[in-house]
């Protein structure tokens, strides 16, 4: 096959538009729960070659581990992300919006309360395990409030996925849909 000015370009075009799926999870205790939420999703859609393309329902999950505290709400959402951003960079874009949502590391019991949390729950198919970032989350299978809202917005073209959430139940009695105080919903 001959490789013409054109096609050159094409496939310049089609690397630099690349994209890979990331899922992350988004829960919330203190304060606003739901603005606090919304918030943090809009935000998330401002980060630098990130864009939101699904949001699960919003959840009212009983806390797990940790103190005594407050129900959260939960959401899931999927992202489109540059192909030149890393899993790395997107945590800590992460992390700086859950700074912006007044969340302070440095004063929190672990599994304690919190303003928002954001994880990164999958990045396409990579796998890692650093002090800094494990991929896929260490600890979503075990948990109802990250799969439940997950099994919304994952790919239905990722088989591995697919599977894996097909068996969950639809929601269970610690994760129940949340229709707001008022209706309202965290969709940015
Ligand atoms: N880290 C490593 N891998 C990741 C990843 N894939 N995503 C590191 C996000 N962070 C990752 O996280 C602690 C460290 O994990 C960070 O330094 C980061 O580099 P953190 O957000 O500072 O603290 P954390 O969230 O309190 O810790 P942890 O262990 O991640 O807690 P989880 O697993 O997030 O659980 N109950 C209900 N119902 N709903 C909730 O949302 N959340 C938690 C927190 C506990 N119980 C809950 C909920
Ligand atoms: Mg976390």
């Amino acid at each position: 096959m001959s490789v013409t000015k054109s096609t050159l370009s094409l496939t310049r075009f089609a690397t630099m538009n690349a994209t890979r799926c990331a899922c992350i999870s988004a829960g919330s205790n203190l304060g606003d729960r739901a603005e606090n939420l919304r918030g943090g999703l809009r935000a998330l859609g401002e980060l630098p070659g990130v864009r939101v393309v699904a949001v699960s329902s919003v959840y009212e999950t009983d806390p797990v581990g940790g103190v005594p505290q407050p129900a959260y709400l939960n959401v899931a959402a999927r992202l489109d992300v540059a192909a030149a951003l890393s899993p790395e960079t997107l945590l800590a874009g992460m992390q700086k919006i859950e700074r912006t949502f007044g969340r302070r590391r440095e004063d929190e019991i672990r599994w304690g309360p919190r303003t928002l949390d954001l994880d990164l729950l999958l990045f396409g198919g990579e796998m890692r395990a650093t002090e800094f970032l494990t991929l896929p989350h260490p600890r979503m299978w075990e948990r109802a409030f990250v799969l439940i809202p997950l099994r919304e917005v994952a790919d239905a073209q990722d088989a591995w996925l697919a599977e894996k959430l097909e068996k969950i139940p639809k929601d269970t009695p610690s994760v129940r849909l949340y229709s707001g105080e008022h209706g309202s919903s965290a969709t940015p």
